[in-house]
């Protein structure tokens, strides 16, 4: 693994950030009722990038309000004049998105290749596809005239702060409704700087309200009468928290929560195609990836060739500067999710797996954690079992197809798994077979805003993408 930091090409001085960023509220920025704010800060360099509103409950009820107000003749537009907003917003994306990319890649700690050539590609093909759809309703199979639901309070996480808001608004907008809509605590930015596009975009007043702060704005967001529906990201503790306070009201809910998956490598497959994937699977964003393959199952006879080859690729990635074009792995996104990773790596030390990195030498300032394998991992150790959210694969192995889908299967999330074969007629069948949400063949993390996205079992449910996506915001 080498470590000499080429000085960032992609330099920061593309973005402008401000000291200090307010809420969102009505096509206004303003502070919090209280005053409050809380710092936002690189993870790669545990520097400040500015301060931001904690938003209150009262703070909440606002944007809420501004929300209802906008909502009516938000709603009662043409579809096609929502699509020229919608179509606006998507292309003010592509345009300003080098200073995008690094405002991302700044505050979520992610490589700059990613937020360059995955993230804001998506997030404007997001915006793109749903503008397609705004004056098409009646014709994605819902009957005539399907409503919008209202006001949608939208909770999102920290992982891809902007593809997640894309996610979210893309679809409430292009049916009508308006949002409120709060990002993580750690990744506020990039939510601001899109609240600013939709000013740059002219949309309305009050269609989109962007209330940044911590968990408790996330609840009182949640919990708020005046709320219509409630869309989350996040964690499976806090989706299930979220589905009790919203049972017994009349707000529709969908919930995209955590994963477990398994990438599964049969005998025949392409073994350095399958290696490409599997990295990709689980270091992709550091694996901090609802759907990462964070379960390597290999069939047995080709267990040490796979590894090797898979151990030879794992020394060749470049940790380090995100900001640097050539850098595979960045930072972790905070202090807590890299206790979190390193506290679940040492319990699959202590429950007897074997853990193997490359040399790696990490850097000093910021939150670091280099990519990891497990090997001989039972299905009983926790590595197995609970989402590490981190650069962090547990590898098992198996014998025969059904023993593969049967340890597949076994776990408590059902959202992503991949297939690695060359017989046509194994990929459907093994894929029938598997309790996922988003099976993949021979590739992996392959997203595109056509495709629905989403789990089962505790990894939620509901579906975003594809026309599917539409569902969750209209009245059907
Ligand atoms: P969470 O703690 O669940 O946070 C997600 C969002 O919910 C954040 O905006 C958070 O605010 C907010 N929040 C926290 N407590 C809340 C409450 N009681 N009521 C309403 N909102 C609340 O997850 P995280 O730590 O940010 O992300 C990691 C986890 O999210 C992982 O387990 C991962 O699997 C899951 N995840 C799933 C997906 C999909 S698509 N299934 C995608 C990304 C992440 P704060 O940030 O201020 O705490």
């Amino acid at each position: 693994m080498a470590f000499e930091y080429a000085p960032a090409p992609e330099s920061r001085a593309v973005v402008d950030i401000a000291p200090s960023y307010g809420l969102f509220i009505d096509g206004e920025f303003r502070d919090a009722s209280d005053g409050k704010v809380f710092k936002t800060l690189s993870p790669s360099s545990e520097e400040v990038l500015s301060e931001v509103a904690q938003g209150s409950a009262e703070d909440v009820d606002a944007a809420v309000k501004a929300a209802r107000k906008a909502f009516e003749k938000w709603s009662a537009l043409p579809g096609a004049e929502r699509a020229k907003y919608l179509f606006r917003i998507a292309r003010i994306i592509q345009e300003r998105s080098r200073e995008l990319a690094v405002l991302e890649t700044l505050d979520n700690g992610k490589p700059i290749r990613e937020t360059r050539d995955a993230d804001l590609p998506l997030v404007a093909a997001h915006f793109f596809y749903y503008a397609g759809w705004a004056d098409k309703l009646d014709h994605a199979g819902y009957g005539p005239n399907p409503k919008a639901l209202g006001v949608a309070g939208q909770v999102i996480p920290w992982n891809f702060p902007l593809l997640m808001l894309a996610w979210k608004i893309a679809p409430a907008l292009a049916t009508g409704n308006t949002v409120v809509l709060k990002p993580a605590e750690t990744t506020p930015l990039s939510a601001l700087f899109f609240a600013d596009i939709c000013r740059q975009a002219g949309l309305p007043k009050g269609v989109v309200n962007i209330v940044t702060g911590d968990g408790s704005t996330g609840a009182a967001l949640v919990e708020h009468p005046g709320v219509d529906k409630v869309a989350f990201t996040g964690s499976t503790a806090v989706g299930k928290a979220i589905a009790r306070s919203v049972a017994g009201t009349d707000k529709k809910l969908t919930l995209e929560l955590g994963g477990k998956g398994a990438n599964i490598v049969f005998d025949d497959a392409p073994i350095d195609q399958a290696v490409e994937g599997i990295v990709n699977g689980i270091f992709f964003n550091q694996g901090q990836v609802c759907c990462a393959g964070s379960r390597l199952l290999v069939q047995e006879s080709i267990q040490d060739e796979l590894l090797d080859a898979l151990k030879r690729r794992l020394s060749t990635l470049r940790l380090g500067d995100p900001l640097d074009k050539n850098t595979d792995i960045g930072a972790i996104n905070s202090a807590e999710q890299l206790a979190r990773i390193k506290a679940l790596a040492d319990s699959g030390e202590a429950e007897g797996a074997e853990r193997w990195a490359p040399a790696c030498e990490l850097p000093s300032a910021g939150y670091w954690f280099a990519p990891t394998l497990f090997l001989n991992v039972t299905q009983a150790h926790r590595i197995a079992r609970e989402e590490i959210f981190g650069p962090v694969l547990s590898v098992l192995t198996f014998r025969t197809p059904a023993e593969a889908v049967a340890k597949a299967n076994n776990s408590q999330y059902g959202l992503s798994a991949g297939i690695w074969t060359e017989k046509g007629s194994r990929i459907l069948s093994v894929a029938n077979s598997l309790r996922a949400g988003v099976v993949w063949a021979n590739t992996f993390n392959k997203f595109d805003p056509t495709s629905p996205f989403g789990g089962y079992k505790e990894s939620g449910f509901g579906r975003e993408g594809g026309r599917h996506g539409l569902e969750a915001y209209l009245d059907v």
